[in-house]
C-alpha cells in the first residue's frame, strides 16, 4: 500500500521536487495550495497528470481546511515547506511573516496532536535561526545557539521550537531539517542567487547580439559581503525524506559545510559568461540592505551524514552553472556562449 504525504508549499522551490522525489518513491501526495487569481502551480504544472498527485485549496492561516484536510486524507506523513520565505519583506510584513511562517506550523502540530497523532510531522526549520551566531570552529551545528535577525527568523524559531515541543511533551514523530540556503533553476526571483543569474541571462543576451557595451543592464544589489553556506535544492529534499524515514523524530542541520559570499556568487555567475570585472555592472542600493543582517552561516552536516547517510552531491560552481545554463535558455533561443 503506498503512503499519503500532505505537502503544504508544494508551489514552492523545495515543494516542487519534494512532490516529484514522492512521487517516484509511490506515495499519494495531496498538495495545498492557495487560491490566487493567477496561476501559482507553474513549478508542478509537469506532475499534473499524475493519478497519485491530489491538490487541495488551504491556507496554513486556515485551522478549519488543515483539519478537514487532514481528517479526510489521515496522511503517514506531513510536510511544512509552507512559509513567508523571503527574509527581506518579513521586515515590512513581520505579523503576516509571524502568523503563516510561525503560529501556520503550530496550526498544523495541533491538528495532528488531537486528530491524527499517528502522523509524522516535518517542519522546515532554515540556518536563519543561528542568527549572527557561530560556534568557535566557524560552523553552525544542531546546538549551536539561536540568534534570530529578523522577522522571519523569529517565526521560524518559535515553529522550531513548537515542533519539539509536541515531539517530547505529546510523543509525536516531529523531525526539523534546519536547512541552509538551497538554491535551484526554480529558485523564486527575489532570492540573490535567482536575481543574479537571471541578470546573467540578460547581460549575455545584449553581449551575444553584440549591443553596445555602455548601454548593458545594471544590476542593483544590496549588502555583498554576507556569506552564504548554498547547495542545491534537489539535493535537499531528499534529506527531508530521509528525516521523516527515521525511527525516532529529531533535528538535524542539512547543509554543504561551504562558505560562499554575495561577491564569490557575482565572480562566479559572470565568469560563465566570460565577464571578469563584474563590478562594472553591479551597483548597491540601500533599499537592498536588511536593518539587521546574518553575516555569516556554514553547516556542519556530520549529523545528517551519519545518521541518515546524506551529503550534498551539487558543488558550489555547479549549483551556479546550472543556473545561468537555466536563465539563459529561459529568455530565449539564443546559444550559449562557448564558456558556459
Ligand atoms: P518558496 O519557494 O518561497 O515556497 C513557499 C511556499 O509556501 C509556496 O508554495 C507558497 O505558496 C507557500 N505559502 C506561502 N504562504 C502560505 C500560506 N499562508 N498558506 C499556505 N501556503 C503558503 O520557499 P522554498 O525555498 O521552497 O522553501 C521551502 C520552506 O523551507 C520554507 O518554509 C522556507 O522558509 C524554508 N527554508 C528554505 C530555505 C531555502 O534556502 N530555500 C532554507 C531554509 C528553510 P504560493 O506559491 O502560493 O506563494
Ligand atoms: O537570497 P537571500 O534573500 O536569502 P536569505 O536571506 O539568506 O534567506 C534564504 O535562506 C534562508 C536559509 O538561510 C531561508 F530560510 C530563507 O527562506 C531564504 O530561502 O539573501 C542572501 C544574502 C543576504 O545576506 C542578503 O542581504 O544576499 C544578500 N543580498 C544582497 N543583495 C540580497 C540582495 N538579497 C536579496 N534577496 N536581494 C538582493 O538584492
Amino acid at each position: 500500500m503506498s503512503k499519503t504525504a500532505i505537502v503544504f508549499g508544494i508551489t514552492g522551490q523545495d515543494g516542487s521536487y519534494l512532490t516529484e522525489l514522492l512521487l517516484e518513491k509511490d506515495y499519494h501526495v495531496v498538495g495545498i495550495t492557495r487560491r490566487v487569481s493567477t496561476g501559482n502551480t507553474g513549478r508542478i504544472s509537469h506532475l499534473m497528470d499524475s493519478p497519485q498527485l491530489t491538490l487541495v485549496e488551504g491556507d496554513l492561516t486556515d485551522y478549519s481546511s488543515i483539519l478537514r484536510t487532514i481528517e479526510e486524507y489521515r496522511p503517514e506523513e506531513v510536510y511544512n515547506l509552507a512559509a513567508m520565505s523571503h527574509v527581506g519583506t518579513s521586515f515590512d510584513q513581520p505579523l503576516l511573516s509571524f502568523d503563516v511562517t510561525g503560529k501556520g506550523c503550530l496550526n498544523i502540530l495541533e491538528v495532528i496532536r488531537d486528530h491524527s497523532p499517528f502522523t509524522r510531522f516535518y517542519q522546515a526549520s532554515s540556518s536563519e535561526m543561528f542568527g549572527d551566531s557561530i560556534r568557535g570552529d566557524g560552523y553552525q551545528g544542531e546546538d549551536t545557539l539561536f540568534n534570530p535577525q529578523s522577522p522571519y527568523a523569529i517565526a521560524k524559531v518559535a515553529a522550531h521550537q513548537a515542533s519539539k515541543l509536541y515531539r517530547q511533551s505529546y510523543g509525536i514523530h516531529a523531525s526539523c531539517g534546519i536547512l541552509f540556503n538551497h538554491e535551484s533553476e526554480r529558485r523564486g526571483g527575489r532570492f540573490v542567487t535567482k536575481k543574479i543569474t537571471k541578470y546573467i541571462a540578460r547581460l549575455n543576451k545584449h553581449l551575444v547580439l553584440g549591443r553596445p557595451i555602455e548601454e548593458a543592464p545594471i544590476l542593483t544589489l544590496g549588502n555583498l559581503d554576507a556569506k552564504r553556506d548554498w547547495g542545491h535544492a534537489e539535493d535537499y529534499v531528499k534529506a527531508m525524506w530521509l528525516i521523516v524515514q527515521q525511527d525516532e523524530p529529531d533535528d538535524y542541520v542539512v547543509a554543504t559545510g561551504e562558505a560562499h559570499s554575495v561577491r564569490d556568487f557575482l565572480e562566479t555567475a559572470f565568469s560563465k559568461i566570460g565577464v571578469e570585472n563584474y563590478m562594472d555592472f553591479v551597483t548597491q542600493d540601500p533599499k537592498y540592505m536588511r536593518p539587521s543582517e546574518v553575516p555569516y552561516l556554514r553547516g556542519d552536516y556530520s549529523k545528517a551524514l551519519a545518521r541518515l547517510s546524506w551529503k550534498p552531491e551539487v558543488s558550489f560552481d555547479k549549483l551556479v552553472d546550472r543556473m545561468v545554463k537555466y536563465d539563459i535558455m529561459e529568455l530565449g533561443e539564443l546559444k550559449c556562449q562557448d564558456s558556459i
